[in-house]
Formats: structure tokens, sequence, C-alpha cells
């Protein structure tokens, strides 16, 4: 297949409330959307960068100028068989791994709508739903935040996870444990924790919670296996895993005891499907983590979700818990049991709201061969 024309644009769809992590705050998705067109048929991405480089060092502009000036013309340039292709072709590239998945998820969308076939399928996934769950920003204080996570599990959320960071850590965390001793709890640092903070995260052992996520530097191993020797709760990364290579590394160090997977961090559903594969071997869990994505992008998690080692709920919350309108036709709705249901449809299955998504759209530019 030769990919005929791309369609790029960057976007701003603002959240229902802000997000607040332990170092920044996001107002609003501002991801780039892809849109590859072959063969009278079309595939859809969408790579969930930030505003500012925050979580990784992808921003809006850096991945609007990575798109446009490489990602595209190399995309455009030669035949793609199968949608793995494109991870192989983008191996030039250093970093940048946000602004390749949306061109990845975009030819597996495309190739399943012309193959007739779901990702869900493609991908081997095994479950007709996914279970999720809903991560929670720090909150002003802990009045606030009972509020917020008692909203979330009124809605049907069986599992929630906190954001933490010094002096909004113990204390959040033991008032929701104590609202709500059966709760599916976790937490979440974003690295802004040292190995100078060992006694006191030791304390969270205390919460019965499922896993710390990522307390220490983004783009350390090393530490965090110091780290989890001294904790009973498993530490799950997620910045530090950027590729199949660093989870091998981690695995091998014991720097964690589950993987958060976030198929965009990593590049694509390729990659992540190769780091589920090394995890299930390895006998560590793994989940689908989530970067604030429209109905575009949540659609790849989900399926994604859907292969047998996501043994932990997934942060894949329903569309309205992010947006008052999502660009697709058909948002993700949470099902009673606190899941969202695999689309079976052609590709990602969702239906891409044109008119809306224009109305959302900051600037939008077509390569074509
Ligand atoms: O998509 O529901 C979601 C957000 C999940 O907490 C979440 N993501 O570090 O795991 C994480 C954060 C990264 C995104 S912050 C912009
Ligand atoms: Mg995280």
């Amino acid at each position: 297949m030769k990919i005929e024309q791309i369609e790029i644009r960057r976007i701003e769809l603002p959240f229902v409330a802000p997000f607040e992590t332990s170092g920044w705050r996001e107002y609003a998705n501002h991801s780039l959307i892809v849109r590859l067109s072959a063969e009278g048929a079309e595939g859809w991405g969408e790579a969930p960068v930030g505003m500012g480089p925050w979580y990784n060092e992808e921003t809006q502009s850096t991945a609007w100028a990575m798109a446009r000036e490489y990602l595209a013309p190399m995309l455009l340039d030669g035949e793609l068989s199968r949608p793995e292709e494109v991870d192989a072709r983008f191996e030039r590239v250093r970093g940048n791994r946000i602004a390749r998945s949306g061109f990845e998820f975009a030819a597996w969308d495309l190739f399943g709508r012309l193959e007739g076939r779901s990702l869900s399928q493609m991908l081997g996934g095994t479950r007709e739903r996914v279970e999720v769950g809903v991560s929670v920003g720090v909150q002003p204080d802990i009045d606030s935040l009972l509020r917020v996570v008692a909203g979330y599990v009124e809605a049907g959320y069986r599992r929630v996870k906190l954001k933490i960071k010094p002096g909004w850590d113990l204390e959040p965390t033991r008032a929701v444990r104590e609202a709500w001793p059966g709760l599916l709890l976790q937490v979440d640092a974003n690295s802004i924790y040292s190995l100078d903070h060992a006694e006191h995260l030791a304390r969270l052992d205390a919460f019965g919670l499922l896993l710390i996520e990522q307390p220490l530097a983004h783009d350390d191993i090393i530490d965090h296996a110091k780290l989890q020797r001294r904790l009973m709760t498993p530490i799950c990364l997620d910045e530090s895993i950027v590729s199949p290579d660093h989870a091998r590394w981690a695995l091998e160090l014991k720097a964690c005891r589950v993987i958060n997977i976030k198929p965009s961090r990593v590049g694509g559903l390729t990659a992540a499907r190769r780091i589920h594969a090394m995890a299930a071997e390895a006998g560590v869990p793994v989940w689908c983590g989530g970067m604030l994505e429209t109905g575009i992008g949540r659609a790849a998690n989900v399926a994604l979700a859907s292969l047998p080692n996501f043994s932990l709920p997934g942060d894949i919350s329903a569309s309205d818990r992010y947006f008052q309108r999502d660009v697709v036709a058909n948002p993700f709705m949470l099902n009673p049991e606190s899941t969202l249901s695999v689309p079976t449809a052609p590709g990602t299955g969702v239906v891409v709201d044109e008119a809306f998504l224009d109305s959302v759209t900051l600037e939008k530019v077509i390569v074509a061969r």
C-alpha cells in the first residue's frame, strides 16, 4: 500500500476540570490528530502530547514540527504492507515517540478498516470489556479530594489513582483509604521524589495500595531498583519505560513489579505489544496508562488493554470524565462493573465527528506524495 495523503492537525479540547500532577497542570487536550488516506480508506491516530515538556520532552509544538518535517514525509516515502512496519520506518528518529505514535495508530486503524478487522482482533485481544479506573489529580484540600473521589465511585469506578507529591501524599491516601476500605487504590508521583524519600514512601505500605507509580526520576531505572527493595508496595514504572529495551532493563534489574504501558509513550502499538509479551514472560502484570486522550487515542488504548496480560484496571476512563463533548460520535461510556466495551467495528471503531473536530482545530496541514 502507498499512503496517498496525510492530514495533521493540532487541537485544543478543554477538560471538564483542570488536571494537576506533582509538577504541572493540564487544562485541555493539546494533541496532534493524524489522518492517513489510502485506497479509498482512512485511518485516524492521536499523538497525545501535552502543551509543555512536563510529562516527557515533547510538546505540541515539537510534535507539530516533527510530524510535518520528518514523520509525514517518511511515511509517504515507499510502500507499507503491514502496520507493524511503521515502528521500523521511524526507527532512525531519536525520541519523539508520542509524535511517532499518532502515525502508528493511524496506520493500524487504516489497515483494520481496509481488512474489516477490529484493532483488538488485529492485536490479539482476548476480552470484550476492559476494566478501568480513574486518575484523580492533586486537589486543593482533603475535603475536595473526598468529594471528587465520591463522585467517581458513585459513577461506578472501582479503581482510583491519586496523584501525589511531597506534602500531598500520606494524608490524602489515608483519607481515601479510610473512607473506602475496599477500593482498589494506587498512587502516581510523576517523578517528584528521590531516594532520600525512601523511608517516607515506605509509610505508604500501610494503605494496601496496588502500586506506587514512577516515584523517582523520569529517566531512572537503577534507583527504582534500590527503592523497590525497601518497599512492600509494588513499584510501577511509567515515564522510565520508553521502549521494549527499557522494559527489559527494568525487568532484569527488578526496578518494578508492575509496568504501566502507554502505547503513545513507547511510539505505538507495536512496541506496546512487545512490552506486554516480555512482561507476561517475566510474570509481571501490566495495565494501560492514559494521556487524557480524545476518543481517537482512547480507542487504541482500549484495544490494547484487551490483551491477556493487562490484568490491572487501566487509566482509560469514559469520555465524559474528560470532556463535555468528545471528537467522536460514539464516545466511550462506563459499563456498570467499571469496564469499557472494546469496539468490534473495523479499525479503532470510532466515528470521528469531523465538524466538531474542525471546531477545536487550531491549525491543519496536508502532506501528499
Ligand atoms: O488519561 O486518565 C488519564 C490520565 C491518567 O494520570 C494519568 N496520566 O503519569 O500516568 C500519568 C498521567 C500522565 C498524563 S498527565 C498529563
Ligand atoms: Mg503516570
